[in-house]
């Protein structure tokens, strides 16, 4: 392990009293700091396996070096992450990319980093180079029937890894859909869709869920097959009780109201996960939080409240994994900011008082509703989120720990400036 408990609890002595002087400011003045505290210690966020190394776009990869180029070498950052901030507990693996060789020894490994596995992502946007049909022209919405059964197979075979590792949900996000108007036949290519995800679905292990991914556009730029919640919403009601829908938040076109959408798909019960990040045009995969936080917020917001109105866990009913892609940050500072920004919208989320905010709804207090919003998203909470990794063995600051120990020049040492990840 890179990191050890001294390194942590060194880092956090220097800055304890700084912390204290904040947290019993802030904590004095809240109704219930440790309520709150409670939640973000048990909140866990799945890092992206696909997301430890440089993305890069269609027009250049800049990569950082010390990248991870083998699954234990991904599995060994992810725990890092999760050492340094206590909130990164979990991995969500993509196939073929990170295909587990020996699953049990892998399980092993994460298990010694505290490691859970989350959703499985299937991949049928991409022809690997032993694949017999190709899905230039789609997978499950393909006009040849066999194309749609590979499909179907693949998305069998990544459950059977997932069961290997302990995961109990399938990710399934279909690039499918058309460049040109006249292309697809919308009706065939839905129908086939939903009967290749139904012999998927008939595959899944009895405690298992299914997540329906939805996007907008890329790479089909005239319609996608998937391509917005309401769609997403009817796969998954026409699939069962096992199938929910899947909010990446960069999937949206331009000013869509994310928030209602997660409000509704709660009401409906159809909500399944999601994949954080920030975008400001299109499917961007910024750091969360680091473009619209107060959409972040208002999104958590209603997380809590719909939960809350379910009765539901807010740390195990939902997926929370993040779906990022890395071009000019240092991958696993970007995914340290990214839980962060999570952790803070929730527990800004957690201080809205939902009695008081119902109310003022009621009486079409309108100015009233915005000041109990907006006085819970400018509340400085950073010292709670702090609290809540001090507690639980992590460090106070993680960007500043990761920098301090000089982190990716030793993974630059051991694995050299070339190794590439597999991945976006
Ligand atoms: C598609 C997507 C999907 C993944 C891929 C890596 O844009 O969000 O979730 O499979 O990114
Ligand atoms: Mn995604």
């Amino acid at each position: 392990m890179i990191l050890n408990k001294a390194q942590i609890d060194a880092h956090n002595e220097k800055r304890l009293a700084q912390h204290k002087r904040a947290f019993d400011f802030v904590s004095g003045e809240l109704p219930d700091a440790e309520a709150i505290i409670r939640k973000l210690v048990d909140f866990q966020v799945a890092i992206p396996s696909w997301a430890l190394g440089s993305g890069g776009t269609r027009f250049g990869r800049f990569s950082g070096g010390g990248e991870p180029s083998t699954l234990e070498e991904k599995i060994e950052d992810i725990g890092l992450l999760h050492q340094l901030n206590r909130s990164s507990g979990a991995v969500s693996l993509h196939i073929p990319w990170d295909i587990p060789k020996d699953a049990q020894a892998i399980k092993n490994l994460a298990t010694d980093f505290d490691l859970k596995f989350d959703a499985m992502n299937s991949n049928t946007f991409q022809d690997q180079k032993d694949q017999k049909l190709s899905y230039k022209f789609g997978s499950m919405q393909h006009v040849d029937k066999a194309v749609r059964q590979q499909a179907i197979d693949h998305n069998i075979e990544v459950i059977k890894y997932g069961e290997e590792l302990g995961s109990n949900s399938l990710t399934v996000w279909l690039s499918d859909g058309s460049c040109f108007p006249g292309q697809l036949n919308f009706r065939n290519a839905f129908n086939n869709t939903l009967e290749s995800l139904q012999a998927v679905y008939a595959a899944l292990p009895e405690d298992w869920k299914v997540f329906v991914e939805y996007k907008a556009f890329e790479p089909n730029f005239y319609s996608t097959t998937v391509g917005d919640w309401g769609q997403s919403l009817l796969y998954a009601s026409k699939l069962g009780d096992k199938a929910y829908t899947l909010v990446d938040l960069g999937h949206h076109l331009p000013n869509a109201n994310i928030e209602q959408i997660v409000a509704l798909l709660l009401n409906e019960k159809k909500l399944g996960g999601f994949h954080f990040n920030d975008s400001k045009y299109g499917d961007d995969d910024l750091t969360v939080g680091s473009i619209k936080p107060y959409q972040l917020f208002l999104i958590f917001k209603e997380l809590v409240e719909g939960m809350d109105a379910r009765g539901m866990n807010h740390a195990t009913d939902l997926g929370w994994m993040i779906d990022a892609s890395h071009n000019v940050k240092d991958p696993l500072e970007d995914l340290l900011q990214s839980v962060e920004a999570i952790m803070l919208a929730y527990a800004q989320a957690l201080l809205v008082d939902s009695k008081v905010l119902s109310d003022a709804q009621l009486n079409n207090d309108v100015a009233g509703a915005q000041e109990i919003l907006q006085s819970a998203y400018r509340t400085d909470l950073r010292s709670l989120v702090a609290e809540a990794r001090l507690r639980s063995g992590a460090a106070l600051q993680p960007l500043q720990l990761f920098r301090e120990e000089k982190i990716r020049q030793q993974l630059i040492g051991k694995r050299g400036t070339n190794s590439i990840a597999t991945g976006l």
